[in-house]
Order: C-alpha cells, then structure tokens, then sequence
C-alpha cells in the first residue's frame, strides 16, 4: 500500500525549517503531498502561485514529493488525495495548543485522518516565516535561514539589493 501524507501550510514563504520537516516527511511516507493553502483568512506577502512557484523550485530535487494548492476543508484536500496523515511540525510549547485544537477538529471531521507531528530541528527552533518576512523587510541577512531562491523573492519584493 502506498502511504501519502499531506504536510500543508501557508509557506509564505518556505523556509529552511519547512524544508527539514519535508525531508524527514519523506522517509516515513511514499508520497508526500505539500498543500499550499490559499487561506481566507491570513494576509500574504506572496500571492498563492508565488508560494507555490518557490516550494515547487525548492523541493524539485527530493524524490517523491508533490506540490499542490488547495482551498476550503484541509480535510476534504486530504480525502481527495487519498492520504492517511497530516504531517506539522513544532517548535515550542506555543505551537502546541493551536495544533492540538486542530488536530482534534481534522479528527472529528475525518475520522481516518491521522496527525503526525514532527519536532523541529534544534537549528531551526526560532524559524518561522514571519520573523523571516520582518528581517527580510528591514534589510537583515536571511542567508541560510531559507533556500537561496527565497532569499532572492523576498530580496525582490522589498526591492533590495542582495546582502
Ligand atoms: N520547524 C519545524 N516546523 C515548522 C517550522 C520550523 N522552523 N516552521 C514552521 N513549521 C511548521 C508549522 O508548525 C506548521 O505545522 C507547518 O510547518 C506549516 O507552517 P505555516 O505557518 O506555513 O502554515 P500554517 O500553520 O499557517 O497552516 C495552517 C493551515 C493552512 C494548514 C490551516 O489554516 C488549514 O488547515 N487551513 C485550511 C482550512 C481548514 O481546514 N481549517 C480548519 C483546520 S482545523
């Protein structure tokens, strides 16, 4: 039986902590699917096919991984692609409490659907795309906190000379 898992997120943008989880994703499942959400209800910075344009650039190369956008239920995207588990990853104790709650809720929709939750790498414990967006906004260097061609979006969107 081929094991899919979805591993979705807003991604705005896909940082080097994202990137690890995919990767370790990837040796627990077949199939990992990345569901780009369109998202009512954050703002982004990147529109929803820059998100996905960056995570498609940045995971090319590792073999069975998939990108893909979705809108509506997380579940119903999960159905649809006929995977068995949610893959998220955490930080700190202040992930926790919004991921329980949305666990339990994808557990009561969908019954079926597992969560796997993945720790982050010590390295990228701080990583999160807003402090990535912030220190990208102001100038700070990114380097090695996000895949080169992320740090080149974000260096372009705030019109900024590469540092
Ligand atoms: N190390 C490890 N994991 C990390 C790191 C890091 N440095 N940075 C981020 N992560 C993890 C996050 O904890 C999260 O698990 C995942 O990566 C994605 O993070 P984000 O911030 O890009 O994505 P979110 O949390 O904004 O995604 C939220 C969803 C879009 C998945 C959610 O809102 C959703 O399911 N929307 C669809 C509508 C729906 O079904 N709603 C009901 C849900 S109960």
């Amino acid at each position: 039986m081929v094991r899919v898992a979805v591993y979705p997120g807003t991604f705005d943008p896909i940082t080097n902590g994202h990137l690890d989880v995919i990767k370790r994703a990837c040796k627990l499942f077949d199939r990992v699917i990345v569901g780009v959400a369109r998202d009512n209800y954050k703002q982004t910075l990147f529109s929803l096919e820059e998100r996905v344009r960056l995570v498609q650039e940045v995971t090319r190369d590792i073999p069975g991984v998939e990108v893909k956008a979705f809108q509506g239920l997380l579940v119903d995207f999960v159905r649809r692609e006929g995977a068995c588990a949610v893959v998220r990853g955490l930080r700190a104790v202040s992930d926790f409490e919004y991921e329980f709650q949305m666990s339990i809720m994808n557990k009561k929709l969908a019954e079926e659907v597992e969560t796997v939750f993945l720790m982050t790498a010590t390295e990228y414990s701080f990583l999160t795309s807003s402090i990535i967006r912030q220190v990208a906004a102001l100038g700070g260097c990114i380097r090695g906190l996000v895949p080169p061609a992320v740090e080149l979006a974000l260096y372009e969107k705030f019109n900024l000379a590469e540092k």
